[in-house]
């Protein structure tokens, strides 16, 4: 197994989406859950390219192209994820997109991918939207949490926007909103009266599960889950 995971990694981390999506194909008709594919496999090689980038080892074309062969693989592996049992074990229902301004969706990517294996209903917007395109979805879908996140420092005033448009709406006491992303600071969030921030995309899975199971939108106290912490 730790073969295989690898195997897609460096594949990730090279690149090489065909080959990494025949590798995962292979993953799973191995009996290896998805989730295990994505954190130790797929993501683990984002790990490595993001770290050479950051080295000055690689640069932002190889990071690209290691993006495009994360989000085939992240296709692959919804296309297996039993739809019936998520339904059945469903903990809540979140949209989520990618502030006004910004086109970065790798992160977003994985965040969505992995809420969706924990049991969350996902409607992914996609990237540059705006707060009231997720305030209509998440009306017309009757969603428990909104979540706005971005790497770009002058597309947080709109995520700032996302909150009060919710406010504006009369949805404040019934959807939480929830923030992460590179610039986005915890005392970023907590200015903007966000319901939640996290950092990483499994912090993010973590900082959905409370706000839906132990929180009520609104409340003066803001979720906070960061395991760089820890
Ligand atoms: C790849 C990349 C691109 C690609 C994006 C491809 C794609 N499909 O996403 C391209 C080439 C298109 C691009 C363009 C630009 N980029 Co760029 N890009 C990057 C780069 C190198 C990597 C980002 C990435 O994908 N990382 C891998 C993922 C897995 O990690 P992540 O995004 O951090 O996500 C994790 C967490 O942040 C968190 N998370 C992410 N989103 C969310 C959302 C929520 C709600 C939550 C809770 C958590 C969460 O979970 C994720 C997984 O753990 C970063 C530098 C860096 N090292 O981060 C610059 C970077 C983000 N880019 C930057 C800039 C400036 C730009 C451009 C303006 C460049 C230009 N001059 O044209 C444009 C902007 C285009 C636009 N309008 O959005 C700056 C931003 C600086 C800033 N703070 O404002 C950075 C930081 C580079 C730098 N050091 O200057 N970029």
């Amino acid at each position: 197994m730790e073969e295989i995971l690898k195997r897609i990694g460096d594949l990730v981390a090279e690149g090489e989406d065909d080959d990494a999506v025949e590798a995962t194909r292979e993953a799973l008709e191995m009996g290896i859950d998805p989730m295990v594919i994505l954190n130790d496999g797929a993501n683990a090689g984002m790990e490595i390219i993001s770290e050479q980038y950051n080295e000055g080892e690689a640069f932002l074309p190889e990071l690209v192209l290691a993006g495009d062969a994360m989000s085939a693989v992240i296709e692959v592996l919804f296309e297996n994820m039993d739809a019936e049992q998520a339904a059945a074990s469903k903990i809540g229902t979140i949209v989520m997109g990618q502030a006004k301004g910004d086109v970065h969706d790798i992160g977003k990517n994985v965040c969505a991918a992995l809420l969706a294996v924990n049991g969350f209903e996902v409607h992914d917007l996609g990237t540059d939207v705006t707060p009231k395109a997720l305030v209509e979805e998440a009306e017309k879908v009757n969603a428990d949490i909104i979540l706005c996140g971005t790497l770009l420092t002058t597309s947080l005033p709109y995520l700032a926007d996302v909150k009060q448009y919710v406010q504006d709406t009369g949805n404040g006491d019934k959807i939480f909103v929830g923030v992460g992303g590179g610039p986005v600071t915890p005392e970023f969030a907590k200015n903007m009266k966000a319901d939640g921030w996290s950092r990483t995309s499994f912090d993010c899975v973590e900082m959905c599960k409370k706000l839906v199971g132990e929180c009520k939108p609104n409340a003066q106290e803001m979720v906070y889950v960061n395991s760089e912490d820890r």
